[in-house]
């Protein structure tokens, strides 16, 4: 439990309540947040609600009161499990990962984002310049997949589109040497349809408000998002963002980081192409189908620097391998020509993001680490996913998002438990299984079923919407193109034109576009069985290290920085089963300290500890100070630290130590002043 605050803004644990009921629980988490106290633990957990303004607890002295401390020690705060998550990595040479959830708009990003900063605050004090590198690699990283990876939704007005988990690798200094990003399925329909006041990915407004005339002009755009039909719908919404200062700071961040102009230009110019590839229309006379407006066919070919004709073609038609080994053109219908434009603009979305990610990697990846001559190289890895989202529509993309939510809940849920026990064992302390079923499983079991369902399975078309009961609340997805999202077609003519291109970055994006149409596999993985694998190594990938968590709730729907929602909180709280949490750890000893800390604090509570033990091992000394205030029977002793069952024991402790203090600095006043 943290140190008191003032009883006035609550209890800074939820372990020291005195009941853990639903109403003692939502009753503090109101009180706090009410008073600017956003954060309070579960024990290590970090329960964060999003205050919707600015607040005065990230600068330097906050770091500096949080660097090298106990969790203990100060108020909650997101740097005191970072912290954590950093000492365990650095003392004990231990893999620890921080993962945040919460609903969409609950502040993951932004905790993420703080989390990141601290690190690289409390690391390299020497100053390296290669280590100050790789920080500011890391760093600026944000900026750049915030603006290729984030939207604006009816949710959050950066809502992240794309799952995110970072490792940062560290040497036996503890200074970062390098980190690894894993980018998880990109929310690439979005590139060509938002729902109603919803906007593209930023990206593609800060090219437009933000780029140079020159810049502009010569990609042959207006700079005004309602000229194209990818961006119009977007266009007039609002956002706290701003597009032009953004589009400075991304190229900024982009060079920094290592692109090159080339590679830069390339960024932007694919940008271009898919703007332009949106207002590309298609019109049929009965028999053949052809290309509205020619001009804007010409400018992509300029900018993907490829033929003409060959851009032209790949619009119209498509090469098929009939069943006798055959190669024919086979001309489109003008469904499936827009079928085929929108599937190659999300894809040549999709790729640039995957490029600019691993090309990012390619400037961090920790690069001849010698494990004899550096020590063990240990990661700290940050997850920062999209979260649970529910909206009037909700198609594939919500139903993979909320599937991955519902696995990192699972998940939480069997560390807490296992990373309760492993400390009572590592401690030799005997303790009682405590059982939780807060997540429904058999949800999960139909999840699965649901994602191994073929794409030509015809069971979902008889029904335009299906409805899941997740843990965070009942989801009824859309069935319309549903199965097509899951199948992700791309025609083949599409990848062979890209890796044709003579610009040497795009064609590294398509290397699967030298394969010939009788090459290429019959039956590719579908979109769903994909993501859940990818899913699937991310748990494994967590679940391997030692984990933290913030848990980050939304106070409102309306963005308000004063309004506590209390049926949304509640709910929050419910279906991330926080209370439970509480309970598991109260269930087994809600406090534990390290013998040394705790006789520091505490020792002025007791003559035979006072102002230094005499004799003993700082165990004995703690014994005493326990024995003294007679809740010896409240107490297990572990190899090194100190267990407490009831924090009402740790209470009369703090007590009495807070009614001392003044007594002692008076004394020591008297001290000093030669008084005594
Ligand atoms: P999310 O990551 O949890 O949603 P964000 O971290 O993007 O949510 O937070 C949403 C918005 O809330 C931010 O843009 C800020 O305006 C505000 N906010 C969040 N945390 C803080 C903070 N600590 N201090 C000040 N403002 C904050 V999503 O990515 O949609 O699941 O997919
Ligand atoms: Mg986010």
């Amino acid at each position: 439990m943290a140190e008191l605050e003032g009883l006035e803004f609550g209890k800074s644990d939820f372990v020291l309540l005195d009941e853990v009921t639903m109403e003692q629980f939502m009753e503090n988490l109101k009180l706090r947040f009410e008073k600017g106290r956003i954060y309070t633990y579960i024990g290590e957990v970090v329960v964060s609600v999003n205050p919707y303004r600015q607040m005065d607890i990230y600068g330097k002295d906050t770091i500096d009161a949080y660097r090298g401390r106990e969790l203990y020690e100060n108020p909650p705060h997101l740097y005191a499990v970072s912290d954590a998550a950093y000492k365990a990595m650095k003392r004990r040479a231990k893999d620890t990962c921080i993962v945040i959830s919460g609903e969409s708009g609950a502040g993951k990003t932004e905790a993420s984002k703080y989390i990141m900063q601290y690190i690289a605050a409390i690391t390299n004090p020497s100053q390296r310049a290669e280590v100050e590198s790789v920080k500011n690699v890391l760093l600026k990283s944000n900026c750049v997949l915030e603006a290729f990876g984030n939207a604006k939704t009816n949710r959050n007005d950066n809502s992240s589109r794309f799952g995110k988990y970072m490792d940062i690798n560290f040497n036996f200094n503890g200074d970062p040497t390098g980190g690894h990003i894993n980018n998880y399925l990109l929310e690439k329909s979005r590139v060509v349809q938002q729902q109603d006041g919803e906007r593209n990915f930023h990206s593609f407004y800060q090219l437009l408000r933000g780029g140079s005339d020159e810049m502009l002009e010569s990609f042959h755009l207006h700079n005004d998002p309602a000229a194209y039909v990818y961006t119009r719908e977007g266009a007039a919404a609002a956002t706290s963002n701003n597009d032009r200062t953004s589009h400075k700071a991304v190229m900024s961040a982009l060079s920094v980081i290592g692109f090159s102009e080339e590679e830069i230009s390339s960024i932007y110019q694919i940008l271009a192409s898919i703007l332009l590839l949106g207002n590309v229309q298609f019109e049929s006379d009965g028999e053949s189908v052809q290309v509205v407006g020619l001009e804007a066919v010409q400018h992509i070919s300029q900018l993907t620097s490829t033929d003409p004709d060959g851009v032209c073609k790949s619009l119209l038609y498509r090469t098929v391998a009939t069943g006798g080994g055959e190669v024919i053109e086979k001309g489109h219908s003008e469904q499936d020509a827009c079928f085929g434009r929108d599937a190659f603009a999300k894809a040549l979305y999709e790729r640039l993001f995957g490029w600019i990610v691993s090309r990012i990697n390619s400037v961090i990846e920790v690069k001849d680490y010698n494990p004899v001559l550096h020590g063990k190289n240990t990661v700290i890895g940050v997850l920062d996913i999209y979260g649970f989202e529910i909206f009037d529509n909700n198609s594939f993309e919500q139903f993979c998002i909320n599937y991955c939510n519902e696995k990192l809940q699972q998940l939480f849920i069997e560390l807490i438990l296992q990373q309760e026990q492993g400390e009572y064992q590592r401690e030799g302390i005997t303790w009682q299984h405590v059982r939780q079923t807060q997540t429904d499983a058999s949800s999960l079991d139909t999840l699965t079923l649901l994602l191994w369902l073929s794409p030509t399975d015809k069971t979902m078309d008889f029904q335009k919407h299906f409805r899941i009961r997740h843990y965070a609340g009942d989801v009824t997805y859309s069935v319309e193109g549903f199965l097509d999202k899951n199948k992700d077609l791309l025609f083949q003519d599409f990848k062979r034109l890209m890796y044709n291109s003579s610009d040497p970055v795009l064609k590294e994006m398509w290397p699967d576009g030298q394969l010939s149409i009788t090459e290429v596999t019959k039956r590719p993985l579908t979109a769903a069985t994909l993501f859940k694998n990818s899913i699937v190594a991310l748990v494994d990938k967590l679940a391997c290290k030692e984990p933290y968590y913030v848990r980050c709730i939304k106070p409102n729907e309306m963005k308000s920085p004063v309004l506590f929602d209390d049926a949304r909180c509640q709910h929050q709280v419910a279906y991330l089963g926080l209370l439970e949490n509480v309970m598991v750890r109260r269930a087994g000893f809600a406090y534990r300290q390290h013998y040394a800390r705790f006789l520091q604090r505490y020792k002025m509570t007791c003559e035979y500890t006072w102002p230094n033990h005499l004799m003993g091992s700082d165990r004995e000394a703690v014994e005493a100070i326990v024995t003294q205030h007679g809740f010896q029977d409240d107490v297990a002793y572990g190899h090194t630290k100190l267990f407490v069952r009831t924090p009402r024991s740790l209470f009369s402790l703090e007590q009495e130590r807070a009614a001392l203090i003044p007594i002692l600095v008076l004394f020591l006043q008297k001290v000093w002043r030669g008084a005594l």
